[in-house]
């Protein structure tokens, strides 16, 4: 496929970059973390959105030399932050079920925090449900074994797979993710009201915090904060973007 060269050059030549959504702690009103957002930047400037790229590179195989070069870029994004004084953001990283079967060691993630120093922590890992449900053993296991590296464990877009009460119960996890079908109408429909009330209740109930994706308005942000969400983040509260002009805009607020 023409593509598929296309994207291992890419790949090659260095055009893939990341940028940063912030991840806000809704009770201190702070950054508490950075979502990396893997972007292909042509010579014309402009980017590919992941939704036209990524289902190929996982296809493909190529997701797993990328993925680690998305770990290896948000280490050492991490050390940067850190020394712009903000250490104590973490980097929430995206990995698709291939690369989390094909890629992932804690061997590799435990280089990877003693090469760029990183605390314990600085990295979050977003993992989407269907990497749980097609070898949940293993996947039980690699999870132990990556928190006992250092990383955090978040489910991405929950609510949206095929989930399972069993995997919420059996697996090492920090961080669960509402997906942002349910936060767009969340001041409007009752229906996706009761399920948020209901995420963020469960959660809770397992010792969870609670990351709402999507919030594109200021009712939505408030509706959160007032049923006990613990961070946020959106268009509402920040767009995607380079680390330059998100260090920039960290730097201005502090
Ligand atoms: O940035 P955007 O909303 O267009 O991202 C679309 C999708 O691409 C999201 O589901 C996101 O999780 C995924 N994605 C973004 N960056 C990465 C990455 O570095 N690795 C993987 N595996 N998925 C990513
Ligand atoms: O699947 P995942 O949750 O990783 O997807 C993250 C994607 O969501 C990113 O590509 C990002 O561009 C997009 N995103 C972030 N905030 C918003 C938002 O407020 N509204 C919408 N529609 N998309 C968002
Ligand atoms: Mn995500
Ligand atoms: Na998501």
């Amino acid at each position: 496929l023409a593509m598929v060269r296309q994207l291992r050059q890419a790949h090659e030549h260095r055009e893939f970059e990341l940028h940063f959504q912030p991840i806000f702690d809704l009770a201190r009103g702070r950054v508490v973390a950075l979502e990396a957002l893997l972007r292909w930047r042509q010579s014309d400037g402009s980017f590919v959105p992941p939704a036209q790229f990524i289902p190929l590179c996982e296809e493909s195989g190529l997701i797993v030399p990328i993925g680690t070069w998305v770990l290896e870029e948000s280490a050492r994004l991490h050390s940067r932050l850190a020394a712009a004084g903000h250490g104590d953001v973490a980097i929430a990283v995206n990995v698709s079920a291939v690369q989390f079967e094909a890629g992932m060691s804690a061997d590799a993630i435990r280089r990877l925090f003693e090469r760029h120093k990183l605390p314990a922590h600085a990295l979050h890992l977003e993992l989407t449900e269907s990497v749980l449900l097609r070898h949940p053993e293993d996947a039980r296991s690699l999870m132990g074994a990556l928190r006992e590296a250092g990383l955090c464990l978040s489910i991405d877009d929950f609510g949206t797979g095929f989930s399972s009460m069993a995997y919420l119960r059996e697996l090492p996890l920090d961080h669960l993710k509402i997906d942002r079908g349910f936060v767009r109408d969340v001041t409007r429909d009752s229906r996706s009201a009761a399920i948020c009330r209901a995420m963020i209740a469960l959660g809770h109930g397992l010792g969870l915090s609670i990351i709402a994706e999507g919030v594109e308005e200021a009712g939505q942000l408030e509706w959160l904060r007032a049923h006990g969400c613990d961070q946020a983040q959106g268009y509402h509260l920040g767009r995607p973007m380079a680390i330059d002009a998100l260090l920039a805009s960290m730097t201005l607020q502090a």
